[in-house]
C-alpha cells in the first residue's frame, strides 16, 4: 500500500509541468575573446543554465536562460569581469502563460473539421498536427501523400507529406521542421507551407514550374517525442526523449547527432548538455530515419532544415572552417533568397556558412546532406532575432511562414534548373 502511494506520488509528480518562474533570459554580449572564454567557462559552471544560442564571437551575443535561483550568481560573475549584459525576458513563466492562455482560447472553437478551417495563426498540440495532415491528404489525394519513414523512441510515426504530381523516379527537395522540439514557429511554419503547396499548385507559376518536374517532402514533425513534452511537461525542451544510460539526464541533440565531423568541437560528450551529440553518429531513430530515406531515395536535389531563433539562411560547413566547394553558387543563391525574403515585409537575414555565421557546430543535419552529395543544402533560423526567441508570439506565424515561403521559392527554382 505504501509504494502503491508513492507510486501514484510519483506519477503526479511526474505529470506536473516544469514551470519557470523567476527565469530571466538575459543577452550577454563579449566585448572580447577574454570575455567569450569567460562565457564558456560560465557554461561549464552552471549546469542548470539553458544557452538559447551558444557562444560565437564578439559579434553575435549570447542568450542565456538563467532559473531563479542562479541569477544572484551569474550577475555577480558578469558584473565582477566586466561583461555587459541585458534582460531580453525579465519573467519567462509570465511569457509562457500568455502563449498558453492564447493557445486555450483558439482551443475553444474546437478542433478543425478540415485544413481550411485549421488556424494557421495558432500553436497546435502534436494530435492536431498529425490529423492536419490526415485531413489534408484526404482533401488533395492526387497532390499529397504521406509516407511513414520510422518511429520515434517513444513510438510516434515519424510522418513525411509527399506532395507529387507524377512521374517516376523524380528530382526530389526534402524539408523539414521542429527537429529542435521547442524551436515551435517552425513546426507551425512547415503546416502552413503544405496548405499553401496544396493552395498554390496551379496557380503560382513558380511553384506549377517546380512541382512538375519534383517532388517536395515535407517532414513537420522532425522530433514528435520532443514536440509533445514541449506541450505536456516542459516547454523549453531542446533535445529527443531517449533516455541516456548512466544519466538521468534525457535526451540527445537530433543536430548534432549525424555522421559529419561527429564527435569533434561544437558538440558535447555530456548527456547533460543541451548540444550532447549522442553514444555515435545516427543513434537516434529520428535522425537515422531520415538517414535511411536520403539514401534509399538517392534523388534528392535539395535538402533544407528549418530551425528557429536568430534569422539566418546558412549552408554547409558548421564543423570545419574548409569551404565547401560549391561556396561561391551557394553564397549567392543564399543572397537571393534572402533579398527575396527580406522583400516581403523587410525582415532582415544574415546569410553564410553555418560556421561564420552562427558558431562552429558539429553533426549537423545538412553538414551531412551535403557530403552526401546534396549541393544545395541549407537551413534556416527563422524570427526572431531575440526578443522573444523560442516563445515567439502566435500572431508572427503566419508573417513568417509566408516570408521563408518567398526565400523557399528561389531556393527550389534554383533547384529545378540547375544540376
Ligand atoms: C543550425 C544548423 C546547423 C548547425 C547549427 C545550427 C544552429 C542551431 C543549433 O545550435 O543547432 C541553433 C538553434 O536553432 O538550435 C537555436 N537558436 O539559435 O536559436
Ligand atoms: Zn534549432
Amino acid at each position: 500500500m505504501r509504494t502503491l502511494l508513492l507510486l501514484s506520488a510519483l506519477a503526479c509528480v511526474a505529470l506536473a509541468k516544469e514551470t519557470f518562474h523567476g527565469h530571466q533570459v538575459l543577452r550577454i554580449q563579449a566585448k572580447d575573446e577574454t570575455q567569450l572564454s569567460l562565457l564558456k567557462d560560465l557554461e561549464q559552471m552552471f549546469e542548470q543554465l539553458d544557452f538559447w544560442r551558444d557562444v560565437s564571437d564578439v559579434s553575435t551575443p549570447v542568450d542565456i536562460r538563467v532559473p531563479a535561483e542562479a541569477l544572484g550568481e551569474v550577475r555577480e560573475y558578469l558584473d565582477s569581469w566586466g561583461i555587459s549584459f541585458e534582460t531580453m525576458i525579465e519573467d519567462l513563466q509570465a511569457v509562457l502563460d500568455e502563449e498558453q492562455q492564447e493557445m486555450e482560447s483558439a482551443a475553444r472553437f474546437g478542433e478543425a473539421r478540415n485544413t481550411d478551417s485549421f488556424d494557421y495563426a495558432r500553436y497546435h498540440p502534436i494530435a492536431e498536427l498529425y490529423s492536419f495532415q490526415d485531413m489534408l491528404v484526404a482533401e488533395n489525394p492526387k497532390l499529397v501523400s504521406k509516407i511513414v519513414i520510422g518511429q520515434s523512441y517513444e513510438g510516434r510515426p515519424l510522418t513525411v507529406l509527399k506532395f507529387s504530381t507524377g512521374g517516376t523516379d523524380r528530382p526530389a527537395i526534402w524539408i523539414d521542421t521542429g527537429i529542435h522540439s521547442r524551436e515551435w514557429v517552425t513546426q507551425a511554419s512547415g503546416t502552413w507551407f503544405a496548405k499553401k503547396i496544396v493552395n498554390d499548385y496551379g496557380k503560382c507559376p513558380m511553384l506549377t514550374a517546380i512541382l512538375d518536374k519534383m517532388d517536395i517532402f515535407l517532414e513537420i514533425m522532425t522530433n514528435p517525442d520532443g514536440y509533445a513534452y514541449t506541450h505536456s511537461n516542459n516547454r523549453m525542451w531542446r533535445k529527443t526523449r531517449k533516455p541516456n544510460p548512466g544519466s538521468s539526464c534525457v535526451g540527445v541533440d537530433p543536430n548534432r547527432n549525424w555522421d559529419a565531423g561527429f564527435g569533434g568541437p561544437g558538440a558535447s560528450s555530456s548527456p547533460c548538455s543541451e548540444t550532447f551529440r549522442g553514444p555515435r553518429a545516427h543513434s537516434e531513430s529520428e535522425v537515422s530515419s531520415i538517414v535511411n530515406f536520403v539514401k534509399n531515395h538517392g534523388n534528392i536535389k535539395e535538402f533544407v532544415s528549418i530551425h528557429a531563433y536568430s534569422q539566418m539562411l546558412m549552408y554547409p560547413y558548421g564543423y570545419t572552417r574548409t569551404p565547401v566547394k560549391d561556396q561561391a553558387e551557394l553564397h549567392a543563391l543564399a543572397q537571393k533568397a534572402v533579398s527575396a525574403l527580406t522583400a516581403v515585409y523587410g525582415t532582415r537575414y544574415r546569410y553564410g556558412s553555418i560556421i561564420d555565421v552562427i558558431y562552429q557546430a558539429s553533426g549537423g543535419t545538412i553538414d551531412w546532406t551535403y557530403n552526401q552529395g546534396i549541393k544545395y543544402s541549407y537551413t534556416f533560423e527563422l524570427r526572431d532575432t531575440g526578443r522573444y526567441g523560442f516563445i515567439l508570439p502566435a500572431n508572427q506565424i503566419v508573417p513568417t511562414a509566408n516570408e521563408t515561403w518567398a526565400a523557399m521559392l528561389e531556393l527550389m527554382t534554383h533547384a529545378k534548373n540547375n544540376p
